[in-house]
């Protein structure tokens, strides 16, 4: 099964049939790492915003700032292999994203962060182009259609494209990930599962891809389509927008503790996320795709040996390429994902960074 991998790799790698060597391609020499990782069982770690601030800090000089501070690295040593950022609010023409990260500080980190061997995903929690409102208005059905060719909204929708290809162009010959219109099966964004039909949804995909890739011709993007992790294969593969338009299979799943015990939500969590994986893993190997959990945690981590109980036996036996978890909000003190230094849970988070299968940047 993993020579397949393998095979798809290559495949992407190989153009011609000259017997010449290929030129790679920043695109073929991610997406071939990331393959080599899965088939070697290792898994990438990766973290939102990890380089922009932490738990009770934050990075305010950009400019002048050697961007040195993680939380991750405080407790581990070591910096995530990956590190998530968000271009909510490039759309805009904004200076800082929805949370406040200026977009200066994201290239800078992205850049830093490529430079010192690690890799780049971004997210994107555009506004309500119809209402003017964030990312969860979801008071109108009506906006992923306006946006769409023929939409009142399209024009004005197309400089939002614009802006956000913008950003990833002035990071030049960089490969990174970009994974628009997550969570599509939930209904909490505007392009949600209620929210617009099958083939609106991946008209809106499609064109966001031909946007980038054909008009401006980025062809460094590995390209995430990443559902929610309980919604299953067939809902989760319905508004799948095509081989074509995807290089990453992924999921979202976080844990929810609620009212219950921390043990029940384990297991509730582990048993969601290995069939959801169980599910990715099949998608994967039938669309020759790396699969990826895209974004997962648990907010708080009341779980003190969360990393290596609950969310490393979950994911160890599938082949993905990497997990990402959410980010440590420094303006919210419950609001953290990962580990900090001084958090009574951050043994168990390096015990997880020193397994030989997890990958973090040394
Ligand atoms: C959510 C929360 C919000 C944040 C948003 C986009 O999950 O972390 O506070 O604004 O992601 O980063």
């Amino acid at each position: 099964m993993k020579k397949l991998w393998i095979f798809a790799a290559l495949a992407v790698c190989a153009c011609g049939g000259s017997g010449k060597k290929p030129m790679e391609t920043p695109k073929d020499q991610l997406v071939h790492r990331l393959f080599t990782y899965a088939e070697n069982g290792q898994i990438v770690y990766g973290h939102q915003d990890d380089l922009a601030y932490g738990h009770a800090w934050c990075v305010t000089d950009w400019e002048n700032d050697p961007l040195e501070r993680s939380d991750v690295k405080a407790v581990t040593g070591k910096y995530p292999a990956m590190v998530g950022f968000d271009l909510g609010g490039i759309e805009l023409g904004a200076d800082a994203n929805l949370d406040g990260v200026p977009f200066g500080l994201i290239r800078k980190a992205s850049l830093k962060h490529m430079e010192r061997g690690g890799m780049v995903t971004f997210s994107w929690h555009p506004r309500n182009p119809l209402t003017g409102g964030d990312a969860w208005d979801i008071s109108s059905a009506l906006v992923v259609k306006s946006v769409l060719p023929g939409g009142e909204k399209n024009a004005e929708f197309r400089v939002w494209l614009q802006r956000a290809a913008d950003f990833i162009e002035s990071l030049g010959d960089v490969a990174v990930i970009f994974r628009p219109w997550h969570e599509n099966t939930g209904s909490w964004f505007w392009w949600g599962e209620k929210l617009c039909s099958t083939r609106d949804y991946q008209e809106l995909f499609r064109m966001t891809w031909l946007y980038f890739v054909k008009e401006r011709g980025l062809t460094n993007i590995l390209w995430c389509y990443s559902p929610g992790g309980d919604a299953g294969p067939q809902r989760s593969m319905d508004r799948y927008p095509g081989d074509e338009f995807v290089d990453i299979l992924a999921v979202d799943t976080y844990e929810f503790v609620g009212g219950g015990s921390v043990e029940e939500a384990r297991v509730r969590y582990q048993e969601e996320l290995k069939s959801a994986l169980t599910f990715l893993t099949a998608a994967g190997m039938e669309h020759q795709k790396l699969i990826a959990l895209s974004e997962t945690g648990l907010e708080g981590i009341p779980d003190l040996t969360w990393w290596t109980r609950t969310l490393y036996p979950a994911i160890k036996d599938y082949p993905i390429s990497y997990v990402l978890t959410w980010r440590n909000a420094w303006d919210k003190p419950g609001h953290f994902y990962a580990p900090w230094d001084g958090f009574e849970g951050a043994a168990d988070f390096k015990a997880f960074s020193e397994l030989d299968s997890i990958v973090f940047l040394d």
